[in-house]
């Protein structure tokens, strides 16, 4: 028996030193098993890892270790998703350079996430921020740009009027610079974009192929990408200035409502109202005003409605009164046509638009079942299904069937010498700008000339490198105010000329890192046959909060490297996993003050009281573990406690993957049990048996029930496993436990000085031996300790997977009840294909049968197969 505790302080470290010494994460291209691709989506350095970020690499280190087991070839990488803001912040902030703070959080992140016993080839680690990485991405940005995939065009950007400096997103706080507190305008500022909207449709359709993706993942990407079918319809102006355009064309995905249409309304940034703009102060200030507040869209769409009359009317094509044209701010110039009619009665937008403008508000849309006489929309559109009415030759229609009538009735109406109607589809996916005037990014390879306009870098004189002297002290981007970096030779004529002083959006950089991984250290970052041998990646793990924009650009760009032939493979992730967060109970002092758990004791009355006084604690419910409320943990701590398996077995435990799951201390404890539950089985069972028992001729039905567990306990985890059902996976394990446990004390008491029967002995053996091996993907350290308990050769973490039996998994005995003499006197177990003859030479052998005959043969004896034997005496 293991009479010590295990002591995973101890023996964690130690293993991991083993396993880095001997290379066996290292992974070969050309290695000939069949490959595994598993990737967590690397981090951002941000600091320090707390066990909440644990998680997905756990997860996905469980998987790549049982594919290991199962013969594969595994890559299972790491690196550090290096560039972005909070680096120049924290540059900012503590007065150094962002790639220094960035390599130090690097540094210490790397040790964290080594002391959770990850099976990492850490030899093809990578930062986004090294050059090697980002010159190839500027070699990528000139061969979109040469494919035709990237393009330079105005758009706006948000403009802090103090800090006289662009911001991003992130840095408008309720419309105000984040340093300054002013008020953000919009900004023109010529900008790169890549073309992501002209690969809407293959986006959309490849969706379908992606099987082994969670629903909600693919109809997030489905919403977001925002496929509509609906009509272009042209509406003549009746009295537009001339030299202006005589006509207005919508999109509309309600053709069906146009006898509802009460007013048209163009964007601010429309050529119209631009054009109108010009001879109109007062339309032209409130175009300004439109322009104030950030650029997000959440920022756009939560702006009270304002609206600016034109003066000009339309006539409605089909007849009918005249229709005054609005200039509004909720019209988007870059969705559809830039112009929309409204139909108050079933739009929201245009209900709080016509009630702030006075204009009328007609329904032409009957819900079921609803009298017209006291149908009314005067509070609130209504936008669901029913019957046209107010109409003409609509009316009676249901909606779908009219939007069909009115879309082949407009078809036909002609205007000038065009159809007044066209059928059209449209997406909302925007092309991705990708310009940031940031410093800390890839900066984008082009250099401006007066002359030549912009001028690709030639590919001799990449990487363009970011320079290291550049200072923080004023805002606005270091590129743009280094002295030097910027002022370069035109490449065409010589002349000169300007360095592009922006920056590439980070989310380029974690676009094809997953390309970059499949290329064996040292050699060229992306290479065709290295991202074909090991693309699509097999499974990928990550947060929910990259369902849409980090993966939607990783397709679009493998994608467009596959049109530019740098790769074969169109979808980068076959298989992709969400995890749920791991939250925590908040604290806080009697100031209100967060603090750390490891501050709070519990008392055994269920209060709180600050660790060493009697100062009550307030204790909050769990909440993602967070740096700002201190409700984390570190993965030190737990390593210097519990142990990481422990922490490890936690975080499968208990709750379903993709749910969030609470870490508590009862729980690590828990964990902790079971851990040395396993240590001190595996020790009986090695006690009880000698190693290198060989397989008897047969088994009796004590034994046979134990390898059927085991056997089962194999094929079963190893199902639960290739579905990421880990939860699933460990609460197999502890029913099994019991059942081992159980046949190990049968053994002890058994035995009494004898040696256990040959058969019990090579199942007690072989149970071990499954425990182990089935175990080793969540809790590797321990699993090696057991491995040398059991005398096995080599490493667990280089083992096989166990070899099921397939005989063993069917449950192939039946439990007879034996009557005698018509009172059931005991059972039986007896195999499904057992004859009728061997079933009552089995009854008879038996001690209670024999006694009850007391030496002499039955009378008669029935037996009714699978269901009962009767005796007669
Ligand atoms: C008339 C109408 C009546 C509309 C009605 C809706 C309801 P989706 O489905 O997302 O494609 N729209 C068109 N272009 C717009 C723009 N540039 N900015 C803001 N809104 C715009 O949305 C299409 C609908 O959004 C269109 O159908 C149009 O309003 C509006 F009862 O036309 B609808
Ligand atoms: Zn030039």
């Amino acid at each position: 028996m293991n009479t010590e505790r295990y002591n995973a302080r101890e023996a964690e470290p130690r293993w991991q030193k083993i396993w880095d010494e001997r290379g066996i994460y290292r992974t070969r291209n050309d290695d000939p098993r069949p490959k595994y691709y598993v990737l967590e989506m690397f981090p951002y350095p941000s600091g320090r890892i707390h066990i909440g970020h644990g998680r997905n690499y756990v997860m996905g280190d469980v998987v790549a270790r049982f594919k290991r087991m199962k013969g594969f070839n595994v890559l299972h990488p790491m690196g550090w998703d290096a560039f972005g803001l909070p680096a120049e912040n924290a540059a900012i902030e503590r007065n150094t350079h962002p790639g220094i703070w960035t390599y130090e959080n690097i540094a210490t992140m790397r040790e964290q996430l080594k002391l959770l016993g990850l099976s990492l080839d850490w030899s093809r680690e990578i930062a986004t921020c090294d050059p090697s990485y980002y010159g190839e991405q500027q070699r990528i940005f000139l061969e979109f740009l040469q494919g035709g995939f990237v393009y330079r065009r105005e758009s706006e950007v948000n403009w802090d009027p103090v800090d006289n400096t662009v911001l991003a997103n992130e840095q408008v706080i309720d419309g105000r610079g984040w340093r300054s507190g002013a008020l953000v305008e919009r900004r023109k500022l010529a900008q790169w974009f890549f073309r992501i909207s002209d690969a809407s449709e293959e986006l959309l359709a490849g969706l379908d192929t992606l099987e082994r993706w969670p629903d909600k993942v693919r109809l997030m990407q489905r919403n977001w990408i925002g496929r509509s079918e609906g009509l272009h319809v042209r509406f003549a102006l009746e009295n537009a200035p001339a030299g202006l355009p005589q006509e207005i064309k919508v999109y509309t995905t309600r053709p069906d409502t146009l006898f509802g249409a009460s007013f048209l309304a163009l964007s601010p940034g429309h050529p119209l109202t631009e054009a109108l703009a010009a001879a109109d102060p007062s339309l032209k200030v409130f175009v300004e005003e439109c322009r104030r507040g950030g650029t997000s869209t959440a920022e756009i769409e939560t702006q009270e409605k304002m609206g600016y009359d034109t003066g000009l009317t339309v006539r409605h094509p089909l007849g009918g009164a005249a229709v005054p044209v609005y200039v509004a701010n909720f019209v988007l110039m870059e969705y559809g046509t830039g112009a929309i009619f409204g139909c108050p009665a079933h739009d929201q937008r245009d209900h709080d638009f016509a009630r702030k403008y006075g204009l009328p508000i007609t329904p032409v849309v009957l819900p079921p079942d609803v009298d017209p006489a006291t149908f009314s929309v005067a509070d609130a559109p209504y936008d669901g299904d029913g019957t046209l009415f107010n109409s003409r030759f609509l009316d009676g229609l249901a909606v779908p069937a009219a939007k069909e009538a009115i879309a082949l009735r407009l078809e036909n109406e002609i205007l000038g010498n065009a159809p007044v109607g066209e059928r059209a589809v449209n997406y909302r996916l925007r092309d991705w700008g990708i310009s940031r005037q940031r410093y800390w990014g890839c900066p984008i390879p082009i250099i401006h000339c007066d002359s030549c306009g912009p001028v690709p870098v030639p590919q001799d004189q990449l990487p363009v490198r970011l320079p290291e002297d550049v200072t923080f002290d004023q805002p606005g981007n270091p590129l743009d105010r280094h002295p030097t970096w910027k002022h370069v030779d035109c490449p065409h004529c010589g002349a000169p000329a300007r360095r592009e002083t922006d920056t590439m959006d980070t989310f380029v950089d974690s676009s094809w890192y997953f390309a970059r991984f499949a290329a064996e250290p040292g050699t060229a970052p992306l290479q065709k046959a290295a991202a074909d041998h090991w693309l699509p990646v097999d499974q990928y793990i990550g947060g929910i909060e990259h369902a849409i924009l980090h993966l939607l650009y990783s397709r679009f760009f493998t994608r467009t490297l596959a049109k530019i032939g740098r790769v074969s493979v169109k979808e980068p992730f076959a298989g992709l996993f969400t995890q749920g967060m791991i939250v925590h109970e908040t604290y806080k002092d009697t100031a209100g003050k967060w603090l750390f758990p490891e501050e709070v004791e519990k008392r055994a009355d269920g209060s709180a009281v600050r660790v060493g006084t009697d100062e009550p604690v307030t204790v909050g419910p769990p909440e993602k573990m967070s740096k700002s409320k201190r409700n984390v943990v570190p993965p030190e701590v737990v390593a210097d406690t519990y142990g990481v398996d422990c922490a490890r077995w936690f975080m499968l435990s208990d709750t379903p993957p993709e749910r969030d799951s609470e870490w508590t201390s009862a729980g690590i404890e828990g964990a902790w049990r079971f851990a040395q539950r396993i240590w001190r089985m595996v020790g009986d069972a090695a006690e009880l048996t000698a190693p290198d028992l060989v397989a008897p001729e047969s088994f009796g039905s004590e034994s046979t029930s134990l390898r059927q567990a085991s056997h089962r306990l194999a094929a079963l985890v190893e199902e639960d496993v290739e579905r990421l059902r880990f939860n699933v996976a460990v609460a197999r394990v502890h029913s099994f436990t019991n059942q081992f446990g159980d046949a190990i004390a049968a053994a002890r008491k058994g035995a009494a000085g004898e040696p256990v029967p040959a058969d019990l002995a090579f199942a007690l053996r072989e149970a071990a031996q499954f425990l182990v091996a089935v175990v080793a993907p969540m809790v590797p350290h321990l699993a090696e300790e057991c491995w040398i308990v059991l005398g096995l050769d080599g490493l667990a973490a280089t083992a096989s997977w166990p070899v099921v039996n397939p005989a063993l998994l069917v449950d192939n005995t039946v439990t007879l009840p034996i009557q005698i003499n018509g009172k059931r006197r005991g059972e039986i177990a007896v195999s499904t294909d057992a004859s009728p003859a061997e079933v009552e030479k089995a009854v008879l052998a038996l001690d209670l049968v024999r006694q009850a005959l007391d030496g002499r043969p039955p009378k008669r004896i029935i037996v009714v197969p699978q269901r009962i034997v009767n005796v007669v005496a």
